[in-house]
C-alpha cells in the first residue's frame, strides 16, 4: 500500500493561500483505483493505486471513505470527484445502471452516502465522461461540435462533449456506446446482459473471446500460443503478435476491425471533430490501420474529416476530469 502523505505540504499551503484548494480525484474502474488531489487539471501527488474490492458496493464505499480520509489529513479538500463505471445520475450522485463488470453497483447513492460520512462536496460522473472532459480541456476542444472519448479496458466506455459540454443524455445513459449491438447471431453475451455488443468484441475481454475462437480451430504447430490456451492473456497476445506470430497478427487485425466497427458507427451518427482513444488497450491500437479500416467503412465525407487523437492523460483522464468538475462547479 502506498502513502498518501507525500509532499502534503507546501503545495496544499500554497494553493489554499491562493484560495485554490484541490479536490480529490477518485477513478473506480472493474479492477482498480486510483486517487489524488487534483488541482488546475493536474494531480498533487502519484496517484495511490489500490485494487478494486471484489466484496459488492460495501466494500467498495468503504475502500472510498479509507482514502478520502487518508487524503483527508494532509489536504484541505474542497470535494470529492468520483469518476465511477456505470450509468450515473450526475446530479444525485446514484448509480443507476450497471454491468456485471461492478456487480450490485445499481441502486448506490454514492453522493448522498459519501457527504453524509466525510461532510465534503461530492460528484459522481460516468469514467468516460470525467476522462471526455478532462481530455478535451488538455486539448483546448471545448469550442468543438463535437469530441468523443472511446476507453478501451475491461470495458469499452464512452464520453460526449458537445461545445464543451458533458451531453449525458435525458436518462443520464448518452456515451453507453460499449452496448451498441455489432452482430447478429448471439453469439457473445455481454456483461451487462445483451448479446453481441462492441464490448463483447473490442474490450480486453473481447480480444481474448477471438483469440480463443480463432485459436482453437488451430494446431500447436502454427502458432506457440495454442499451446496456451487455457493461460492467454492480452498482453500474451499483444506480445506474439509483436514478435511477428502469424496468427496472434490475425487476431490483432480481427480486433481491429471490431473497434473500427463502433467508431464508424458513432462516427456516422454524431459526425465529431474528433475521437480520443483511452484505456488500457488503447496503447496497443494501430492508428494507421484503423484508419485504413475507417476509410473503407465510412462515407468518404466522413473519412475524410475523421480524426483520432490518443490520450494525453493515459490512465489518470477519469480521476483528474472528476476532481476538476468538483472545483468548476464549486467555482461557478
Ligand atoms: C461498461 C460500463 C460503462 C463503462 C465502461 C468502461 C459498467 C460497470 N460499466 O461498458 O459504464 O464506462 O464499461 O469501464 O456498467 P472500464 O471499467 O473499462 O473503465
Ligand atoms: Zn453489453
Amino acid at each position: 500500500m502506498q502513502s498518501a502523505s507525500k509532499s502534503a505540504t507546501d503545495g496544499n499551503l500554497d494553493s489554499i493561500l491562493k484560495g485554490k484548494m484541490p479536490a480529490l480525484g477518485i477513478d473506480l474502474g472493474g479492477t482498480k483505483i486510483l486517487a489524488a488531489p487534483v488541482n488546475e487539471g493536474r494531480p498533487l501527488t502519484e496517484p495511490i493505486k489500490e485494487p478494486t474490492p471484489c466484496g459488492g458496493p460495501q466494500s467498495i464505499i468503504a475502500k472510498l471513505l479509507e482514502l478520502i480520509e487518508r487524503f483527508q489529513k494532509d489536504y484541505i479538500l474542497a470535494g470529492v470527484g468520483i469518476s465511477t463505471a456505470g450509468i450515473v445520475n450526475p446530479d444525485t450522485g446514484e448509480i443507476l445502471g450497471s454491468t456485471g463488470n461492478l456487480p450490485g453497483w445499481t441502486g448506490t447513492h454514492l453522493k448522498q452516502i459519501l457527504e453524509s460520512k466525510t461532510l465534503l462536496p461530492v460528484h459522481v460522473e460516468n469514467d468516460a465522461n470525467s476522462a471526455a472532459y478532462a481530455e478535451a480541456s488538455v486539448r483546448d476542444l471545448s469550442d468543438k461540435e463535437g469530441v468523443v472519448l472511446i476507453t478501451i479496458g475491461t470495458g469499452i466506455g464512452g464520453g460526449i462533449l458537445m461545445k464543451g459540454q458533458l451531453y449525458r443524455g435525458e436518462h443520464f445513459a448518452a456515451g453507453e456506446c460499449g452496448h451498441i449491438r455489432i452482430a447478429l447471431n448471439n453469439q457473445r453475451l455481454c456483461t451487462c446482459g445483451l448479446f453481441d455488443c462492441w464490448e463483447a468484441y473490442a474490450s480486453g475481454r473481447g480480444l481474448l473471446a477471438t483469440a480463443k475462437e480463432v485459436l482453437s480451430e488451430k494446431t500447436k504447430e502454427q502458432s506457440p500460443l495454442v499451446h496456451a490456451l487455457n493461460e492467454l492473456t492480452t498482453q500474451t497476445i499483444i506480445s506474439a503478435a509483436g514478435k511477428g506470430d502469424l496468427l496472434a497478427r490475425k487476431i490483432m487485425h480481427i480486433w481491429h476491425e471490431h473497434l473500427c466497427a463502433g467508431i464508424a458507427s458513432i462516427a456516422q451518427t454524431l459526425d465529431p471533430d474528433c475521437f480520443i482513444l483511452t484505456g488500457g488497450l488503447s496503447k496497443f491500437v494501430d492508428f494507421d490501420l484503423l484508419h485504413e479500416l475507417l476509410k473503407d467503412r465510412t462515407q468518404p465525407h466522413i473519412a475524410a474529416n475523421l480524426k483520432i487523437y490518443m490520450s494525453k492523460l493515459g490512465d489518470l483522464a477519469g480521476m483528474i476530469g472528476a476532481a476538476q468538475i468538483v472545483l468548476d462547479r464549486i467555482s461557478v
